[in-house]
């Protein structure tokens, strides 16, 4: 299988964000003897993709060279876990359709911006909502929520889907099924 965590306005949680559930998605399949291995902007911008902005046109392209890194994980029987905002349908799509139907399983994190805001650990919202950062995702940039993912992970503020240790055997169940 090839994994993508599809993320939305969830960057902004520091126990409850996407490299977060990845890691715990990551450890629990391990543990079933599964290998794995999870991608996302701190170990592909900085080095792989360290050439791309966060302009759409570069997002779409973070996406699609993600999405062709996962397609060779798969090949050799790895599970790419990729969490990342990835806030465009259409750049979602390109990657379902270059894995088997049934490879790629699209999670939404779906947490309000307000829970986002008010978690806010690296302080870039505070910085985007100052206009320090332009082209932010949820402040001045757009997510497009999935209408064909297959797992839904919510979270209100008040705790819905859990811990990431929860978030992760729900996505499992999800796979078992
Ligand atoms: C969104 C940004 C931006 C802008 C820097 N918009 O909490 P983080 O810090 O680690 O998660 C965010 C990460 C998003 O990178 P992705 O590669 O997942 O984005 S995409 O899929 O859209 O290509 C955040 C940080 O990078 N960050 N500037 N303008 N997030």
């Amino acid at each position: 299988f090839a994994f993508a965590l599809a993320l939305a306005v969830t960057h902004g949680s520091s126990d409850l964000g996407k490299s977060t559930v990845a890691c715990a998605l990551s450890k629990a399949l391990f543990e079933r003897g599964k290998l794995t291995y999870a991608l996302d902007g701190d170990n592909v911008r900085h080095g792989l993709n360290r050439d791309l902005t966060f302009k759409a046109e570069d997002r779409t392209e973070n996406i699609r060279r993600i999405g062709e890194v996962a397609k060779l994980f798969a090949d050799v029987g790895v599970i790419c876990i990729a969490s990342l905002i990835s806030p465009y349908r259409r750049d979602r799509d390109a990657c379902r359709s270059l894995l088997p139907e049934g490879d790629f399983v699209e999670v939404f994190m779906d947490v309000p911006l307000s829970v986002c805001e008010s978690r806010d650990p690296k302080g870039l919202y505070k910085l985007a909502r100052a206009g320090k950062i332009k082209g932010f995702t949820g402040i001045d940039d757009p997510y497009e929520p999935p209408s064909n993912c297959e797992v839904v992970l919510k979270h209100s503020g008040d705790d819905v889907s859990g811990s990431p240790h929860q978030m992760a055997e729900s996505i499992i169940s999800y796979l078992q099924s």
